[in-house]
């Protein structure tokens, strides 16, 4: 497990001869990496191309060879160094930053980046065609749909209270921090994490919880972070930092931390540079304030944005950006009020501070209202920031959806977001060209995922989880791909090229969204689960009754969130007009949003026909049955792969069949003894 876990997808497993007959003749014989200087993205380029050949093919290659044979080439280059040597690329290869042009149809073979790190990304493509045995000659240039593609790590220094060293993570301690508020002296981790990062071309990681703990920024803690990029830059891999927003309080001995103060200003300043100093290539600083008891602006009667600036303007002569979360919300609301409602936050916060960010600002958006729920309609602040630049924030670790323990591909879930259209202004506007900047002509974008990868040997804690990981990075880049597409090139890269291991792995994948709705929450109620502590399993008596906001009011009679405008919080009335009237009525909300937007009876008629709680009964019991058919799919593949592997993904799979049947239990009778409604088909139990 350990050898093919850490790699990941990066296995370069040797292929069968039966692909490779007729095609190593042609190979080049040699790697150039022009002007690699040592530790570079391109000197790396040129030795992950030398390992992935010699494990895919088994051929040995030399790199920047000294005699000037005239033998057949690989030419790893940036445009520029390229164009030195060479001269100019053929017409029509536009580039843009981290893109690259691969030309296989001669026989050199010629990968260009528009920078080292494009060119990095090109080794990686063309070592994925060829450990999926696919040999095409052609010429491919591609470049990337925004150029924020960051990772977050939600890391602690000190591994305590109830979530580990890492906030919400599944798969063991932090790669980064010892748990004992310390950097860790074996950072062996580091790059093999940035290779995988790289090979699907994302370009930064936040290395600290949002929640942050400033001292990670003293001492040899400083050191410790100056190492980390260190082993990230090879793979063309920045970091990012989360900051505390009362650090000049905390850590730097002064009695305030307003953003208009000078002193307060002068601190961030000196701290900045000092970051820049040890580390002259930082991405930037993700900051969540005034946000779940985190301090902020809002203390000081400043305004978010102000908040905000401050941090941009220290990061500006250094070309640093400012991540600023929009996830700010009242989490002691009060819930006996029907007018109240969390999913209104981002727009009541940041809607009327449009236009008076910094313009290295960039306000990263949950992709829905609340958090991270199986089901949620896209937030509606992605219709409201027109100048201001976006990013999306995803999650990879799976919180609320099964922390790892159940299989659930997320692609189809984001890009049931990505590709919603938000029809802002009467005109077709899909929510990744408003990421992009296109819809508002913003110039810069951004897709960030909170990736929380840790010391497991899988990384993840599961070794399907990973496509999610492999997804997120192909989807940051290409938000149009087909979810079957990118999880076949995973499946392939990941377990080789057996067609029975790709047909199980896209049957459960594809299946694994709606079962995992099915048996957990239904119609836009919202993941089902212990919303207080764990997240994890059933428990809707959590969701009401207290100041998180994630409420369902839940009665006797009826359910759902009244977000209309004419009786509820007018939470649909953020979306733009035509959207806004499509969630305003019951008519034209789809079923799977009803009880997001809607408080109905429970004998409400969906448009499906069914009843709102025959409907509950009905998805629990076929949530769960879905999820019982895993364990027979995978056995299917039982000696195409190696056992450990199976063994491994055929016991979290057992177990998933298994929880689906308490939630599906838990949940139905909860409703069935709230409601006192039978199920028609006479399966659920009265208590
Ligand atoms: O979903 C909530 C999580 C917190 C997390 C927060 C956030 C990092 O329960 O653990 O804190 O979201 O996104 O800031």
């Amino acid at each position: 497990v350990a050898e093919d876990g850490l790699n990941g997808w990066l296995r370069y497993a040797r292929l069968d001869d039966c692909h490779t007959k007729g095609k190593l003749d042609s190979m080049p014989k040699t790697i150039i990496t022009l002007n690699a200087t040592k530790d570079s993205p391109l000197e790396t380029a040129g030795t992950e191309l030398q390992t992935g050949i010699n494990g895919i093919l088994g051929l040995d290659l030399e790199i920047n060879p000294q005699t000037s044979d005239k033998s057949t080439k690989f030419v790893i280059s940036t445009a520029d160094a390229y164009k030195e040597e060479y001269g100019d690329l053929p017409e029509g290869v536009d580039l843009i930053d981290d893109g690259f042009y691969l030309n296989t149809k001669d026989a050199d073979v010629l990968i260009i980046g528009s920078n080292q790190r494009g060119a990095l990304y090109g080794v990686f493509e063309y070592l994925s065609r060829l450990a999926q045995a696919d040999f095409s000659k052609d010429v491919y240039v591609t470049n990337p749909e925004v150029p924020v593609r960051w990772a977050n790590q939600w890391d602690n220094l000190w591994a305590n209270g109830t979530h580990g060293s890492i906030e919400r993570g599944y798969g063991g301690v932090s790669i980064f921090y010892d748990g004992f508020g310390h950097v860790r002296e074996d950072l062996s981790r580091v790059p093999l994490l940035g290779r995988l990062l790289s090979s699907v071309r994302i370009n930064a990681i936040v290395i600290n919880n949002v929640n942050a703990d400033a001292s990670l920024f003293q001492g040899t803690n400083l050191d410790g972070i100056q190492r980390i990029a260190d082993l990230f830059r090879p793979w063309g891999v920045q970091i990012g930092l989360s900051q505390y927003f009362a650090s000049p309080q905390t850590i730097g001995g002064l009695d305030t931390f307003d953003p208009l103060d000078e002193g307060v200003i002068t601190f961030w300043t000196d701290l900045t540079n000092e970051f820049y100093r040890r580390v002259p290539d930082l991405a930037g600083f993700v900051v969540k304030a005034n946000s779940e008891g985190q301090p902020g602006p809002i203390t000081y009667n400043r305004t978010l944005a102000e908040g905000a600036n401050l941090f941009a303007k220290a990061l500006k002569p250094h070309g640093g950006l400012l991540m600023f979360r929009a996830f700010v919300y009242n989490h002691l609301a009060d819930w006996e009020d029907w007018h109240a409602d969390r999913a209104n936050a981002q727009v009541e916060f940041f809607g009327e501070l449009d236009g008076k960010f910094d313009d290295n600002v960039v306000v990263q958006i949950k992709y829905g209202p609340i958090d991270f729920q199986v089901r949620e309609p896209v937030s509606p602040l992605f219709g409201h920031l027109r100048n201001t630049d976006v990013a999306i924030e995803l999650q990879v670790t799976q919180e609320y959806l099964g922390q790892q323990c159940h299989l659930f591909y997320l692609p189809p879930l984001w890009r049931s977001i990505f590709d919603f259209d938000m029809r802002v202004d009467g005109k077709e506007s899909y929510v990744r060209d408003i990421i992009s900047g296109k819809v508002f002509n913003r110039k810069r974008g951004g897709y960030t995922a909170v990736t929380n990868v840790g010391m497991n040997a899988t990384w993840l804690g599961s070794h399907l989880a990973m496509s999610n990981l492999y997804a997120f990075g192909r989807l940051a880049w290409e938000p149009t791909l087909d979810s079957v597409e990118i999880l076949e090139d995973w499946t392939r890269l990941t377990f080789g090229l057996s067609r029975g291991i790709r047909d199980a792995v896209t049957e459960m994948s594809m299946l694994s969204w709606p079962a995992y709705e099915n048996y957990t929450g239904n119609l836009g109620i919202q993941t089902l689960t212990d919303i207080l502590y764990t997240h994890y399993g059933p428990k809707p008596a959590s969701q009401d009754n207290n100041g998180w906001g994630q409420w369902t009011r839940a009665n006797s009679e009826s359910i759902g969130m009244d977000r209309t405008c004419w009786n509820g919080t007018c939470n649909a009335g953020q979306y733009p007009g035509e959207v806004a009237q499509r969630f305003e009525n019951t008519d034209t909300t789809p079923d799977d949003l009803m009880l997001w937007f809607h408080h109905v009876p429970y004998s409400f008629k969906l448009h499906s026909g069914k009843s709102v709680i025959q409907h509950f009964y009905d998805a629990h019991y076929e949530g769960a049955e879905t999820a019982a058919t895993f364990p027979d799919t995978w056995e299917k593949v039982r000696g195409k792969l190696d056992d450990e592997r199976f063994e491994h993904v055929l016991h979290r799979l057992k177990y998933q069949a298994g929880h689906s049947i308490v939630w599906r239990d838990a949940i139905n009778e909860f409703y069935r003894n709230l409601s006192g409604i039978p199920d028609e088909a006479g399966r659920v139990r009265n208590h």
